[in-house]
């Protein structure tokens, strides 16, 4: 019997998210001593924890059939391996969001792409930024940073940098703005183009499936609430997401009883204004498990 091996970030901002993923999947895992294998125990998918770095080799040299790893990396590595095997996208994850953003320091004059021409650009992602830049018309020159490319303006190795972002910290302390967004990543579940073989094929659209209904069920919420009968139109089309409720009447009485699974994010504005057409009585629940 075939096992899947799934390659996830061993620590660091992805690894969390990654592990508890997995284990919402009904996943769970002996781990080795080293901590770096972790067992399938009763299903045969086994976990490889390394650096986010290493998951596309993992992936493209057959080692690991799943990884889990930012856009951000997956993209810079195809790019590079442009006529090689390639690596292929299931799912984005929803989580691990960042932008890979061209940000130059405050006073450098630099106010659009098109001053980057003959301008230096550091960064950890040669290849995603030369590409992303060359879509737009832009060829400067890139410098090669494998970290602290924050640093490298004021240290005068680069007139600018790509790097990613997500609360904009980093840059303001380093007195740099953020000029263009290049890119949107997120963590994503990758695996390798080709046929993985029957078995394994079977396995992983099991943890697919799986997966799909995770992530559905955590954006899901399960709304109860009573209503006046005359007012389902109204209410059906103030739940978010829902198109057919189940509606249940209420003994010894004119009300009717609604039940629905919102398939998007239930806010306060939501509920009040449910109230506000004569709902009362309203729960939300959350969903634990979803199988479509
Ligand atoms: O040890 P290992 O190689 O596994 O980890 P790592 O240090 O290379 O990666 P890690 O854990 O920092 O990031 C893993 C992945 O998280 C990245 O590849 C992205 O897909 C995603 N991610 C999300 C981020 C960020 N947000 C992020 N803010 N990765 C890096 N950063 C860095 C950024 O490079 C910059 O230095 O955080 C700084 C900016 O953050 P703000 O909040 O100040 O804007
Ligand atoms: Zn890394």
């Amino acid at each position: 019997m075939s096992r899947l091996r799934v390659a996830i970030q061993k620590s660091g901002r992805l690894s969390e998210k990654s592990q508890e993923l997995l284990k919402n999947c009904g996943l769970r895992f002996a781990r080795s001593k080293d901590k770096l294998f972790w067992y399938g125990q009763d299903f045969p998918v086994d976990l490889l924890l390394v650096r986010d770095d290493d998951i596309p080799r993992l992936l493209l040299d057959g080692v690991c059939d799943l990884g889990i790893v930012g856009e951000n990396i997956a993209s810079e590595v195809m790019l590079e391996r442009e006529s090689e095997q390639q690596m292929k996208r299931f799912r984005k994850l929803g989580f691990g969001h960042c932008r890979l953003s061209i940000a130059v320091p405050e006073s450098s004059g630099i106010s659009s792409l098109d001053d980057l021409g003959d301008k230096r650009i550091a960064t950890s992602y040669p290849a995603l930024t030369a590409y992303l830049l060359r879509e737009k018309g832009v060829t400067p020159q890139i410098v090669e940073l494998s970290g602290s490319v924050e640093i490298a303006p004021s240290m005068g190795t680069a007139d600018a940098i790509s790097d990613l972002v997500s609360t904009g910290t980093t840059l303001r302390a380093n007195h740099l703005v953020e000029m263009e967004v290049l890119y949107e990543s997120q963590a994503a579940l990758y695996g390798r183009a080709g046929d993985p073989g029957a078995e394994k094929q079977q396995l992983m659209e099991l943890l697919l499936s799986r997966l799909e209904g995770v992530m559905q069920a955590a954006e899901s919420k399960y709304v109860m609430l009573h209503a006046p009968r005359d007012a389902l139109e109204e209410i059906t089309e103030l739940l978010p997401g829902v198109e057919h409720p189940s509606v249940m009447p209420l003994e010894g009485s004119d009300r009717i009883a609604v039940h629905a699974v919102c398939g998007e994010t239930v806010f306060w504005e939501h509920l009040e204004a449910l109230k506000a057409v004569g709902a009362s009585a309203i729960l939300v629940l959350p969903v634990e498990k979803m199988l479509a």
